[in-house]
């Protein structure tokens, strides 16, 4: 694989560059024995809403996304979910911990000149506080919403909204996503896609538009881009 024509990486946020599954210590506080399985309904009905209101063309930011999934997984698990536990919870994802080889791999790419931006569901009010209270907002050169295209991802609009910003060509352009559909919807618009396989052993989706490569940890990726 040549990759010199490679000149910007953009990330997904969540799951990605931000363990959303940090949220489960505070579930677990708050409803003891069921945080694991809040943690998880919660982050898969947010998903759920963000493509059912692409689809339906009722488009809401990722932050009210966010909340109705957290209530309907709330309701499903029959949990009281007071007006104080969900502001809680919530403010939660604006704390949410950056994975440990983040900082190393965005300083890396950084070092070896690449234009570095987030691509994300997630509006821009929270894309602003998760960055910053993680410390790596000033290692970016873009945070891109899908709020700009008031569509998310996998729309191809959502992807073609980071190379406008960063100004490159889509050719020009690297894609990293843990998220498997992700990785699909970026390739399927034309990206190189790399795939940041954090849960080992955990298949592609079965979309087509495969990775261009997998890799394991953000330096890895770093090392691949900088020797090509
Ligand atoms: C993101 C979510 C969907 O776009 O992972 O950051």
């Amino acid at each position: 694989m040549r990759n010199d024509a490679i000149t910007a990486v953009a990330f997904d946020a969540y799951g990605t560059l931000f363990d959303v599954f940090s949220v489960t210590t505070l579930c677990e506080q708050l409803f003891p024995g069921t945080g694991r399985a809040l943690a998880h309904l919660w982050r898969t009905k947010q998903l759920q809403y963000s493509v059912w209101r692409s689809l339906m063309e009722r488009y809401e930011d990722f932050w009210r996304v966010t909340e109705d999934g957290l209530v309907y997984a709330s309701e499903s698990l029959q949990l009281d979910l007071t007006a104080a536990k969900r502001a809680q919870l919530m403010a939660a994802y604006l704390n949410l911990a950056a994975f440990p080889d983040v900082r190393p791999g965005l300083e890396a790419l950084k070092h070896s000149g690449f234009k570095l931006a987030i691509l994300s569901n997630g509006a821009p009010k929270m894309l602003g506080a998760v960055t910053k209270n993680a410390g790596i907002d000033t290692l970016f050169d873009a945070i891109v919403s899908a709020d700009e295209v008031r569509v998310f991802k996998p729309s191809p609009a959502v992807y073609r909204a980071v190379a406008e910003r960063l100004a490159v060509q889509m050719d020009a352009l690297a894609f990293v996503s843990s998220n498997a559909w992700d990785v699909s919807g970026a390739a399927s618009a034309g990206l190189t896609a790399f795939w940041l396989q954090r849960a080992a052993g955990e298949p592609p989706e079965e979309l087509g538009y495969a990775a261009t490569r997998v890799v394991s940890s953000l330096p890895e990726l770093a090392e691949r881009l900088a020797r090509s």
